[in-house]
């Protein structure tokens, strides 16, 4: 375990001077979450290790099993936070003085996982430490189902963009407060979040969304017109330009509320991920093996964030996506197939012996 609490296995190869392939995922979830997020691309990347030394195998490469920590948002509002430490992407600086919602430190919960915050820069690997890196991940949507098609071969992975809305009113008397005199904030808030429903839905491209997931009212009580509203505001597109564009519409938007009802309104910046394309050699290394193994591929961008996004920085990144029934995920209804599941297996063995055996000639 490193210092960011991830979880790493490591497995000689013929020349460990050479830089290793590395492959996993992530073993946290979401709140009610289900069971395959993460946890899949951990299990199948432990079960090729272990058919690796069943079977004798040996690389010329060292392999590194990788169990990302906290890849999900997270109450300290550092989501994929295990590779962004590996990546160099986030450092003491991000997390000292860091609070969740009931006061406890960053720091302290980082060391109940089993990381160590005061040598938490040592978490940072260098990308000649690296020679590829492998996901497997269910799809979490229906593309791959639709088409009947077993293996996803993710072509890049959505920007993401997210911050934390604070809008104020004045809180006040239920009963005594005639309408026109309110400055209700929850109103407030209702209108801007379906501000900006609309603009994602007026969007041309379909693959462009946003959501508001999370939301706090204060006071929070039945006869006390809100006060104050926080609430997530994230949307995911292909491209920066994109995303911009549709929050300089929203904000818009959500100031001719303010102005128009006397609110406050307030932003704080959470996160804002550019969109990352996976290594072109990966993915034909992947889809060969794959049609070898005599499965059909669809190539497909990720509309989920995922930790690949971050190992990019540092390597040639890959991403195996594993259908998802119903396109169902982040509720316990997610559910994927065993024999898919088996398949993303396969691809993910015989991708690694062939990155082995193509790479650092
Ligand atoms: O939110 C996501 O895209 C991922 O599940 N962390
Ligand atoms: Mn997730
Ligand atoms: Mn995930």
């Amino acid at each position: 375990m490193d210092e960011a609490a991830n979880i790493w296995a490591v497995r000689s190869g013929q020349d460990d001077k050479l830089p290793s392939i590395v492959f996993g995922s992530h073993i946290d979830t979401v709140p009610n979450g289900g069971k395959y997020d993460g946890a899949l691309g951990v299990l199948l990347a432990l079960e090729v290790m272990t058919v690796f030394k069943e079977n004798g195998v040996s690389t010329r490469h060292p392999l590194e099993l990788v169990s990302f920590s906290a890849e999900e948002p997270n109450p300290f509002g550092l989501s994929t936070f295990g590779s962004r430490a590996v990546s160099g992407k986030i450092g003491w600086e991000q997390l000292k003085g860091v609070r969740d919602d009931k006061g406890q430190l960053l720091t302290e919960a980082l060391r109940l996982a089993g990381g160590d915050p005061e040598r938490f820069e040592h978490a940072r690997r260098k990308p000649q430490d690296f020679a590829a890196f492998l996901e497997v991940h269910i799809e979490q949507g229906k593309r791959l189902l639709t088409r009947d098609i077993p293996i996803g071969i993710v072509t890049a992975i959505k920007g993401i963009y997210r911050e934390e809305v604070t809008v104020k009113g004045e809180a006040n008397h239920a009963g005594t407060t005639l309408m026109h005199d309110r400055k209700d904030a929850l109103m407030a808030a209702s209108e801007m979040m379906l501000a900006l429903e609309s603009v994602c839905m007026n969007q041309p491209a379909d693959e462009t969304v946003g959501t508001v997931g999370k939301i706090t009212n204060y006071p929070n009580a039945a006869n006390i017109i809100p006060g104050k509203v926080q609430f997530s505001l994230e949307i995911r597109g292909s491209s920066t330009e994109e995303i911009q564009q549709m929050i300089g519409e929203w904000e818009k938007r959500a100031a001719e509320v303010a102005e128009r009802r006397g609110i406050h309104l307030e932003r704080r910046l959470v996160l804002d991920q550019a969109p990352v394309q996976m290594n072109p050699l990966v993915r034909s290394v992947c889809t060969a093996q794959a049609e070898q193994l005599g499965y059909a591929t669809y190539g497909l961008g990720s509309m989920a964030g995922h930790d690949a996004a971050h190992m990019a920085a540092l390597t040639r990144a890959g991403m195996l996506f594993v259908p998802s029934l119903d396109g169902k995920s982040h509720c316990p209804e997610e559910e994927s197939r065993l024999e898919d599941i088996e398949k993303a297996g396969n691809v993910l063995l015989h991708s690694i012996l062939a990155l082995d055996s193509e790479l650092d000639g």
